[in-house]
């Protein structure tokens, strides 16, 4: 019989992989996978809200059912806090870093950029949601943690990944040697190791954009729309367009058949509207871990400038093929913008 790897063990294995790791980064992920199967468990009764009431809903400390989205926020800091591994928490739901105080915690040297629930506006009709973090190493060396600490590089990432709470639950992370993905086994309670050594096609036939936007596109985008959609047999096109509109669920689409997820700035959203600490950086690092490429269009993701915690940027990420195709398009046609993206 096949030997079921649980999340756990792996992640004690691979810490061989890290000669001088004192086994810090393994329980930081250890705690996010413990916090996401708490998560995981919310996300699953949210349409039971009407039937089982505030009571119904209660959750392990007792208090009464929260946007899910602040309730997930709630579960991963406190996961963070708890473990001693993390200095500093950098959410999407809070407008500061969150310092953690604790006589353990403040001097511990990683810090965790997390999206607790992105998509969450797709909760309420069942659709898959996700949650997704970023791990750096604190750049200060005493005293308390500081915004600077966070506003690293997507390049200096230690690790990343991602929850998707969809048809199944799964974990999908990276610590920069290659990608893995474990699925959660409901029944005993564990992620289990189910896509060992991911890798997204070079090429894909999916594109994947709001194209309800596409008056306010770039010219580029609007170009590699039509592009996707011009018959050429030789290269499968007319591709096939899919949006889910949670960008966990779009990606990881894409990197299990191949594709393209273009979340471009629009005349309205000038940056774009993705957030560069906490959703481009830590997707950017996964994707690229599994042989894809992500850009803003014209700079890769992870060179890019961190000035401000809650910093947009636009994104073209995916199968590697896709990608070039699409910037060679946003150089052709939109080259304005990316003086603009820099300006930013
Ligand atoms: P959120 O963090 O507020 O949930 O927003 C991010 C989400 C992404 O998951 C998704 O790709 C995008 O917003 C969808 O935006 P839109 O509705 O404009 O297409
Ligand atoms: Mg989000």
């Amino acid at each position: 019989m096949k030997r079921v790897m649980t999340l756990g063990q792996f992640i004690i294995e691979k810490q061989n992989d890290f000669p001088f790791a004192k086994g810090e980064l393994s329980r930081l992920l250890r705690d996010i996978g413990i916090a996401a199967k708490i998560v995981n468990r919310e996300v699953n009764k949210a349409g039971l809200v009407d039937i089982l009431g505030d009571n119904g809903m209660t959750n392990v400390q007792g208090e009464s059912q929260k946007k899910l989205d602040l309730y997930a926020n709630e579960q991963f800091i406190a996961a963070l806090s708890s473990g001693g591994e993390c200095c500093i928490v950098a959410s999407e739901e809070s407008d500061e870093i969150v310092r953690i105080d604790s006589a353990v915690s403040k001097n511990a040297k990683y810090i965790v950029a997390i999206d607790p629930l992105d998509g969450s506006s797709n909760i309420d009709c069942n659709v898959a949601v996700g949650t997704i973090f970023s791990i750096y190493r604190r750049k200060s060396s005493e005293g308390p943690a500081q915004l600077a600490d966070v506003l690293q590089k997507g390049v200096d990432q230690v690790a990343a990944g991602y929850v998707i709470y969809g048809s199944s639950t799964m974990m999908v992370y990276t610590t920069g040697k290659g990608v893995n993905g474990f699925t959660l086994d409901p029944s005993i309670g564990e992620f289990c190791l189910s896509h060992p050594d991911m890798k997204i096609p070079k090429d894909g036939t999916i594109y994947s954009i709001n194209e309800g936007n596409y008056v306010h596109f770039p010219d580029g985008v609007k170009k590699y729309i039509k592009y996707c959609q011009v018959e050429d047999p030789s290269s499968s096109r007319p591709y096939t367009s899919r949006y889910i509109g949670s960008m966990v669920a779009d990606i990881h689409r894409s990197i299990i058949k191949g594709g393209i997820f273009i979340y471009p700035t629009t005349s309205g959203a000038p940056n774009g509207k993705i957030r560069l600490v906490y959703e481009c950086n830590p997707m950017a690092f996964i994707i690229e871990q599994a042989g894809g490429r992500a850009s803003n269009g014209f700079e890769r993701i992870l060179d890019l400038e961190v000035n401000s915690l809650h910093q947009r940027s636009a994104v073209f990420i995916g199968s590697e093929n896709m990608v070039l195709k699409a910037e060679e398009m946003m150089r052709e046609f939109s080259l304005e913008e990316s003086e603009k993206l820099k300006a930013s």
